[in-house]
């Protein structure tokens, strides 16, 4: 694998006549954004590509839908580019596409390693993926037009959490500035994301809520969803995606956590925490999963049940672990 900077890494695109951008399972707007933004950039500037997006949209980024194809074309393409995650059991590829031979690019804002890919364009400094994008496009001299401005601002929007989470640093505020400068409409964009829940996602919330458990003194928050509510309610997957905040919006909770049943009989498990010293991250990581400090998750090949019942335990000896104040912790 060779590593690769902003530079080289649009050196390589350049170079590319055909491209095909891949994403992560269970896609979010960091990862929607970054993928439509750049494609759309690659194709003003002559090249031939490919947006492909083989998982359900969630309805809240339907707006930006139209962008993906569900499906990937016969030929391989001259390279291929994963945005926002370089963990290889996160990439929402086909097999045929991972055996092409095409060579593999990942561009990551999150710390884990790419062992699939062959170039590997990673700075967690950046807040968002779709801010990695923007540099590129930058310095390939692609305008941004008003449909790359909408998807790197989606992607900046919810990967900082309205812009209230630590990533929404000065370079965040700057690129947004530059966005409106350049007359993007924001409320709408505000609105469709967040002002557009489907009724059957809101009765998942209620389903969820009824499940709400509170330990270790209202710290740990524990909530889950079974197949069964998602049937209930008419609710799909992809509307689970950041129910678990309710919990971690929570006064007193330093943790909280969402035990998602899958269709395949796995769990998906969420974690969310509000202090960085409280690393969620390197827990999941533990499970085998993956994230940030304080967003992270992991699929767990375990009945829910037996998921739910260790859970406090874990999570109550994790927040004791963090929370004891080590000689060399700054
Ligand atoms: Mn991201």
């Amino acid at each position: 694998m060779q590593l690769l900077t902003c530079q080289t890494s649009a050196e390589r695109l350049r170079a590319a006549r055909t491209v095909l951008i891949g994403g992560h399972l269970r896609p979010d707007g960091d990862c929607l954004g970054a993928m439509a933004a750049l494609g759309l950039g690659l194709r003003a500037l002559g090249s031939s590509v490919t947006i492909l997006m083989p998982e359900p949209i969630p309805s809240r980024y339907r707006f930006l839908a139209h962008h993906f194809l569900p499906t990937a074309p016969i030929d391989p393409p001259d390279l291929i580019v994963i945005l926002d995650t370089a963990d290889p059991q996160r990439i929402a590829l086909p097999h045929s596409l991972h055996r092409s031979g095409a060579p593999l690019l990942v561009i990551d804002h999150h710390v884990a390693g790419a062992h699939e890919a062959d170039f590997l364009w990673c700075d967690p400094s950046y807040g968002a993926a779709a801010a990695m994008v923007c540099d590129l496009l930058d310095f390939l001299a692609c305008p941004l037009s008003p449909a790359i401005a909408e998807a790197i601002y989606t992607g900046i929007l919810t990967d900082t959490g309205c812009f209230t989470y630590p990533n929404a640093d000065e370079r965040i505020f700057a690129l947004a500035l530059r966005l409106v400068r350049q007359g993007l409409d924001t409320a709408r964009i505000a609105r469709d994301v967040y002002q557009s829940v489907p009724l059957a996602a809101t009765r998942l919330l209620a389903a969820m809520l009824a499940t709400l458990e509170s330990h270790d003194e209202g710290r740990i928050a524990i909530m889950h969803i079974t197949l069964e509510m998602l049937h209930t309610t008419g609710a799909t997957q992809a509307d689970t995606e950041d129910l678990i905040n309710v919990a971690r919006a929570i006064d007193s909770v330093l943790i909280a956590a969402l035990v998602t049943e899958q269709p395949d009989g796995r769990v998906r498990l969420s974690l969310r925490s509000k202090d960085p010293l409280i690393n969620v991250g390197l827990l999941a990581h533990q499970l085998g999963g993956g994230g940030h400090l304080c967003a992270s998750g992991a699929t767990l090949h375990e009945p829910l049940a037996s998921v739910l019942a260790r859970l406090p335990t874990l999570l109550r000896s994790f927040l004791a672990e963090s929370l004891t104040p080590l000689p060399t912790r700054k």
